[in-house]
């Protein structure tokens, strides 16, 4: 593990609450360098987090792996930056925390871990049998956990069909409200909202709405087919604090390419 710049990553996620950009990694769909290559990229553009994991395809290996290129790549970045007076070392300050698929995909190298529950799974492993198993793991590697309730929306995608949920609607304002009082409840420090990677529509801005009036004390983040600044900024406005990416990096083979698309992204997302 990397001596840790982030001995608190969920008071770095609450400072940084508000119009953030969260770039996802899936380990299985780019070898660690690339992974590594396209983070350079996000955080030159203003990420201000990475998360490694993905629905399928994710062990311990290519999850472990992958967390150490992109730390490295990251230090590599930092340390350039304490060279040149007109950089800054603590941009390259940026947590790479573990959204994992379940205990099998995890790494000793983060920072934290999105400790989820997938509040509208119908399978107990989903709610808690993974979390149990990967505990010990978490404990024993000192990783930061952030309780976080992941709730899937329709479409839901691959997240929707491999966690079994019950999607919610986008005109289930109620419900969702139900599920961000019971995660506060719980003590969750987050709330995630999720479409599903690549979906055709991403979550209803009366969702996001209805889950920010519920709860004031739980960061919310909100992910699944936002392929664009302006629909960035639609979820934003409605109340997600963080906008999680996953596609939109894997669209770029060029890291240059990647790093101006972002860049366009971010500021019409703050706009
Ligand atoms: C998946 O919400 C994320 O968990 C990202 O979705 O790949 O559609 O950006 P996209």
């Amino acid at each position: 593990m990397r001596p840790s710049t982030h001995p608190d990553v969920i008071s770095y996620v609450r400072a940084h609450a508000g119009a953030s950009h969260i770039i996802l990694i899936d380990p299985d769909d780019a070898t660690p360098d690339i992974a590594a290559q396209r983070c350079v990229a996000a955080v030159s553009a203003g990420s201000k987090m990475i998360f490694v994991g993905g629905s399928s395809g994710t062990d311990e290996d290519n999850v472990h792996s992958t967390v150490v290129a992109i730390q490295e790549t990251l230090e590599l970045c930092k340390w350039n930056a304490s060279q040149d007076a007109g950089l800054s070392e603590t941009d390259w300050e940026v947590p790479v925390v573990l959204f994992p698929q379940g205990a099998a995909a995890l790494s000793t190298s983060a920072d934290a871990i999105t400790f989820m529950m997938l509040m509208n799974s119908r399978d107990t492993d989903f709610l808690v049998g993974e979390q149990v198993r990967g505990a010990p793991y978490i404990r024993k590697a000192g990783i930061e956990p952030m309780g976080m309730g992941y709730v899937v929306c329709a479409p839901g995608g691959k997240a929707g069909e491999v966690g079994q949920a019950n999607l919610i609607e986008s005109d289930q304002t109620d419900l969702v409200a139900a599920h961000a009082m019971c995660a506060e409840a719980y003590g969750f420090s987050i709330l995630y909202l999720e479409a599903g990677s690549g979906a055709h529509t991403p979550v209803n801005p009366d969702l996001i709405r209805a889950a920010k009036a519920a709860s004031d004390k739980l960061v919310l983040l909100v992910g699944g087919g936002i392929r664009d600044g302006a629909t960035a900024k639609l979820a934003i406005d409605a109340g997600a604090d963080w906008i999680v990416t996953g596609n939109l990096a894997e669209e770029f083979a060029d890291a240059h390419e990647l790093q101006t698309t972002l860049e366009t992204f971010i500021t019409e997302m703050k706009s």
